[in-house]
């Protein structure tokens, strides 16, 4: 339960960000189950809805198609732990920190509030939401460097999301990141990942070691792979769905594939019971031997397309 205080603080921002920013018909701003601030966007060719906390779509589905994305059923009441599902944003780091282990997996963004700058109906039917993310004193404590961060969402038939840094700096940045998107499968042991045959990658379910891509991916046990030096396309084949899931990136030098199986799953605990069948995350990144080096002044976009190829 939250106090009437934080109730009456919560609704007066919600009136706030609907003054400002709703569209009539195709963005509001609701209050989600603990009074958090999401905003929901509806069109003639899809609907979604992101969470300003974490600047996280959660849900994505194009009219009369399945939920593209797969969300976990249990949202965290604990803020500093992040909503398993949708597309959680990992910056300015990817994975473990490389040298301080205290600091959060996967950077700090994805757990702390982001503002919103704008958004716009196109006539194009379309719709976009742009988000920033302001450093507080507490992230410059854990991270700082002068950076702009903005996310820019669009909802349409396809989903498209661009993480854009910019280095306000005078000296040359470097950060790994990515987006760790949660696709929703009909079996993960049922699909296929493809057009990442022939791609070099580390194991990270087999002491990092570095292997080649045989075939399609396919998943039967435990996978953590991150594929490098690849910009290519790939494809989530479910044939159960009858769909085929395309994931088109840009600025990215790195995919990552990965599913916890059963036993990390159940240990996951907001999975939901056998939730691991349900899931199969395709990250746009760059990490590991793909970090990415951001000249001073310079802006970096690491950008990401979803969208649905009939079978
Ligand atoms: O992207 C794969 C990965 O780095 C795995 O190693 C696993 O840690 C996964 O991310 C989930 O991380 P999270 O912190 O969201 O539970």
């Amino acid at each position: 339960m939250i106090d009437l205080h934080t109730f009456k603080t919560q609704l007066s921002n919600l009136q706030t960000l609907n003054d400002r920013f709703a569209i009539q018909h195709f963005v509001t701003f609701k209050a989600d189950r603990y009074g958090a601030p999401t905003v929901e966007i509806t069109n003639d060719q899809a609907v979604a809805t992101v969470a300003l906390q974490g600047g996280q779509v959660l849900t994505f589905r194009p009219r009369d198609q399945d939920p593209v994305l797969w969300v976990s059923p249990f949202a965290p009441v604990d803020k500093a732990k992040p909503i398993r599902g949708g597309v959680p944003i990992c910056w300015p780091w990817f994975g473990p920190h490389e040298t301080d282990k205290a600091k959060p997996v996967h950077g700090f963004v994805r757990t702390r509030n982001w503002e919103v700058v704008g958004t716009e109906q196109l006539n194009t039917g379309e719709t976009v939401l742009k988000l920033a993310f302001v450093p507080t004193t507490e992230t410059q404590a854990i991270w700082n460097f002068p950076v702009e961060l903005q996310l820019v969402i669009q909802v349409g038939t396809d989903l498209k999301v661009n993480l854009l840094t910019r280095n306000l700096g005078i000296q040359s940045l470097l950060i790994s990141e990515g987006f760790h998107t949660y696709f929703k499968v009909s079996d993960v042991r049922e699909i296929a990942v493809e057009g990442l045959e022939g791609t070099e990658y580390v194991d990270k379910v087999d002491q990092g070691h570095k292997k080649i891509q045989s075939g399609a991916v396919k998943i039967t046990q435990e996978t953590d792979r991150v594929y490098l030096h690849t910009s290519v396309d790939t494809l989530i084949d479910d044939p159960k769905l009858g769909r085929k899931i395309r994931i088109v990136k840009t600025g990215s030098l790195s995919t990552v594939v990965w599913n916890p199986w059963e036993e990390k799953g159940a240990q996951l605990g907001d999975a939901g019971y056998q939730g691991y069948l349900g899931m199969l995350c395709v990250e746009v990144a760059n990490a590991l031997d793909n970090q990415v080096t951001i000249p001073a002044g310079i802006q970096h976009d690491l950008g990401m397309r979803i969208s649905l190829d009939s079978k």
